[in-house]
């Protein structure tokens, strides 16, 4: 009898070890947070979660269609990870620069959870120095609005706002649902007020840790899991200039786009395949989770770049998920402005000639969709 208890908690306690080996940022996480966490690593050789920003709010031609999706309507699933936006929200605004209300967000956030879903949230917040929007670079804004600059106030209250937005990220019955948060994403650019050519990494990297100290320990959201996101970078010490440490995220990851014509040329995938072997050592290292946070060829001109491009570059390297960027919804609804293929009628051209190459992708068995998001169980 002895025995058979000690080999039950034997086990027990082993499982929970091996159910907890990733530890997130923030040691306050939600039960919730934290398994979703560990599920992420430990379902990393199934596969890679596919997922497109704004999927369920418009597509071409159409703008909040109850349970339409981008994705569902190209391959007949829905994605496995569902983007969303919060730039103009620190200005009080009811929709997000990109029209989306921010009431509708929450709902679509609800409705990505229950479908076992995971969700990424973004923020191109407005330059709080010049008050126009995130691609001003002018102002310094960085410095002035970390600990010690004459604006840490105003930032603070733009926090505030934040806050209380992902506090009411919940389900009906009032459980938070554990939000993939990538502030200050692209900072290897040069086209945001918090990109390299206008912050030193000290002054990134205290914006960073101050945003994360509020958002955790004065605001208590629980709920988030950290993406840190440059984009281009050559080696890991580049990757690692403005990084902020380990002990402030959760997810290393960059973003990657296709531009001008990669058909008489191997830049795209080249480059994808060495930046990804630079992140999955790092991130292995770290025992961080690596993702390509965005991706997409603006309007697919290329209509085999999903498989040939896309997939060729990704190879075998072993990521969490891929997020396609947004489809323009009735604004954009000219089909000027799209990442995802469409079945949808609405494109000038008539079928979208990417569509039958996503449908590859698809169905290559390498990718995550909503139907095997959901059997994955990645909250328990
Ligand atoms: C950019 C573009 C913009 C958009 C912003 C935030 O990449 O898609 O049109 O406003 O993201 O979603």
């Amino acid at each position: 009898m002895r025995l058979l208890i000690f080999i039950f908690l034997l086990i027990s306690c082993t499982k929970a070890m091996f159910a907890q080996e990733f530890h997130t940022a923030n040691k306050k996480a939600t039960s919730q947070t934290v398994k979703l966490y560990n599920n992420l690593f430990r379902i990393l050789p199934q596969g890679i979660l596919f997922g497109h920003q704004d999927d369920l709010a418009y597509g071409l031609g159409w703008e909040y269609i109850q349970d339409k999706s981008c994705v569902q309507d190209a391959v007949g699933e829905y994605p496995a990870m569902y983007g969303w936006e919060l730039g103009d929200l620190e200005l009080d605004a009811i929709h997000n620069l990109d029209s989306v209300p921010f009431q509708k967000m929450k709902a679509f956030i609800q409705e990505g959870y229950k479908r076992g879903g995971v969700i990424t949230i973004s923020w191109h917040a407005n330059n709080p120095v010049t008050g126009k929007n995130a691609w001003d670079i002018s102002g310094n804004a960085v410095s002035a609005i970390i600990p010690g600059g004459h604006m840490h106030e105003k930032y603070k209250s733009w926090l505030d706002k934040i806050a209380g937005f992902l506090m009411d990220v919940k389900t009906q019955g009032g459980e938070f649902i554990p939000v993939i948060f990538r502030p200050f994403h692209e900072l290897t650019g040069n086209w945001f007020w918090w990109c390299q050519n206008v912050c030193t990494p000290e002054e990134y990297k205290s914006l960073w840790k101050f945003t994360f100290d509020y958002l955790t320990n004065i605001k208590q959201l629980n709920h988030l899991l950290w993406a840190y996101n440059p984009e281009k970078f050559e080696s890991e010490a580049q990757f690692l200039q403005y990084y902020p440490g380990d002990e402030y995220v959760d997810i290393m990851s960059f973003d990657f786009y296709q531009y001008g014509d990669p058909s008489n040329n191997t830049d795209f995938e080249t480059t994808l395949d060495k930046r990804l072997l630079i992140l999955t050592k790092l991130s292995k290292e770290r025992k961080k989770l690596p993702a390509l946070a965005e991706t997409g060829f603006m309007n697919i001109p290329y209509p085999e770049w999903f498989t040939k491009k896309l997939m060729k570059g990704i190879g075998n390297h072993a990521i969490s998920y891929v997020h396609l960027w947004r489809d323009g919804g009735l604004v954009n609804g000219t089909g000027q402005y799209r990442f995802a293929p469409s079945q949808d009628h609405f494109i000038p051209v008539g079928r979208d000639p990417a569509f039958m190459d996503f449908y590859k992708l698809y169905i290559s068995d390498k990718f995550i969709f909503g139907n095997k998001v959901q059997q994955l169980n990645l909250y328990k």
